[in-house]
């Protein structure tokens, strides 16, 4: 037992002995690579971290170098929410030895209780891009099998999903839950529908969106709370920010991806309430606050990382002019500390919730805006966002997080958003070719799927 501990220490230590060594050679020669094979070794930077301390765990904590798991055994979350963008580096070494890790090693059968919406974004988005990417029947194999274990999560009185499902007993809990994680299951569910030919998840997935749609205010908004159960909203603020923020990312996305005009239905009458109520123009520039839902009277103004999706969204849409006007509020945001905190108020450009946790939405946003308007600014925008990052949470062993922008004290965190999102869209910036937004739809975990069954 002694001998096989120490000899793991020996294998770890010489692990990080060559990511040191490679990451050093990389951040020295940085300069004279060309744009994206520098954000590719920002990434290896990164992943091989995660593979020297915490390979085969959710996540890795850089400062104190240890693995972490979310429930009580790990899903490999870093490695199945990272993998496309693997693959779509080119990375294909390292492709190769994760796709053997996750398909020999990875399973569903486990006794835990666990949120369908981060399950659902993170590892059933990452195993169906893998699988239409990778094109190994494994990771389809995974996805039907984890689609199946969340199903029982649909099973409310009013077809809204509970918040948890334990993955082997397919017992629910927490029937208070929101827009965001009930709407953001449409395009994960719908594409296992449509590549595995059973509509089971499609159709679960649907009713639970179109039953948040069915309940939203005269005046067409959505809360930030609901119960599955009796179907009464609970916190009636509505907004853009976290717990609503991507049902309106997936209403717009699942009238892209499957062409169903229901979606389009929804999202035209949702997006045109939001903008009315919702959206504050203000002396100094375009923002989206709280309002209450029923009667869209403002009881807030604040705005933060999460929010700074819809400017992408808007522009994505093709309500490009709105787009631009909002993605310079999130771009004066992000540079007023150098690098975006987590939320302020923009009446009095006061923070209000100061850590940085490696969020991608500003930069998905200026990719969007890059790749739909072909204007460089929003290019420059993307680089200089992503340049602060690099020299703010950059450490030494991979990236952390942040607990006050403004002092950039360290947090001892690497979410896996930040492999699956933030390095994308930062490469995919500089190789915008890479995709066809005609073809493919991104998750809101920056997975890319493409409608194979309309091809
Ligand atoms: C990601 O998990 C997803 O983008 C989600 O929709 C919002 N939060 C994180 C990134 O910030």
């Amino acid at each position: 037992m002694y001998a096989r501990t120490s000899l793991m220490r020996t294998c770890i230590l010489s692990a990080v002995l060559l990511v040191t060594v490679v990451t050093t050679t990389t951040t020295v020669r940085a300069q004279e690579l060309p744009p994206e094979a520098r954000v590719r070794s920002e990434f290896l930077h990164a992943w091989l971290g995660y593979k020297a301390f915490a390979w085969r765990h959710d996540e890795f904590m850089p400062l104190s170098r240890e693995p972490k798991d979310w429930y009580s055994e790990s899903l490999f979350m870093t490695a199945v929410d990272g993998f496309d963008t693997l693959l779509l580096m080119g990375l294909s070494q390292e492709a190769s030895t994760t796709r053997d890790v996750i398909l020999s090693e990875l399973s569903f059968d486990k006794d835990m209780d666990v949120q369908v919406f981060e399950i659902t974004i993170r590892l059933l988005g990452g195993l169906l891009s893998s699988y239409q990417l990778d094109g190994s029947q494994g990771f389809l194999d995974l996805a039907k099998e984890l689609g199946d274990r969340l199903l029982p999560a649909f099973d409310s009185p009013t077809g809204m999903p509970y918040v948890y499902v334990n993955l082997k007993t397919g017992v629910t809990s927490r029937p208070v839950n929101n827009p965001a994680e009930i709407g953001t299951l449409m395009l994960e569910f719908g594409t296992l529908s449509k590549l595995t030919g059973d509509p089971v998840y499609y159709e679960k997935a649907k009713r639970g969106i179109q039953e948040v749609y069915r309940r939203r205010s005269e005046i067409g908004l959505v809360g930030t709370t609901i119960d599955v159960e009796s179907g009464a909203w609970g916190n009636t603020r509505s907004h853009i920010g976290g717990r609503i923020d991507s049902y309106y990312e997936y209403l717009y996305k699942a009238w892209r991806l499957f062409g169903d005009p229901d979606f389009k239905t929804m999202w035209d009458t949702s997006i045109a309430a939001v903008n009315r109520y919702v959206a504050d123009e203000t002396p100094d520039g375009l923002w989206y606050g709280q309002v209450d839902m029923a009667s869209g009277e403002r009881v807030g103004t604040r705005f933060g990382a999460l929010e700074a999706f819809m400017p992408g969204l808007l522009a994505y849409s093709g309500d490009t002019e709105r787009a631009a006007r909002l993605m310079d509020s999130c771009y004066r945001m992000w540079m007023k500390w150098g690098i975006e905190p987590e939320q302020i108020d923009y009446n009095t450009w006061q923070i209000t919730s100061p850590g940085y946790v490696l969020r991608p939405e500003n930069i998905e946003s200026a990719w969007y805006l890059f790749k739909i308007t072909g204007d460089e600014k929003y290019r420059e925008m993307g680089r200089a966002m992503f340049d602060s990052v690099r020299v703010a949470c950059r450490d030494f062993f991979a990236y952390h997080t942040l607990a006050d922008v403004r002092t950039k004290e360290a947090r001892d965190s690497m979410p896996s958003f930040f492999l699956a999102e933030t390095l994308k869209y930062a490469y995919l910036l500089e190789k915008p070719d890479l995709i066809d937004l005609d073809q493919v739809v991104f998750t809101t975990e920056a997975h890319p799927l493409r409608a194979t069954w309309r091809e």
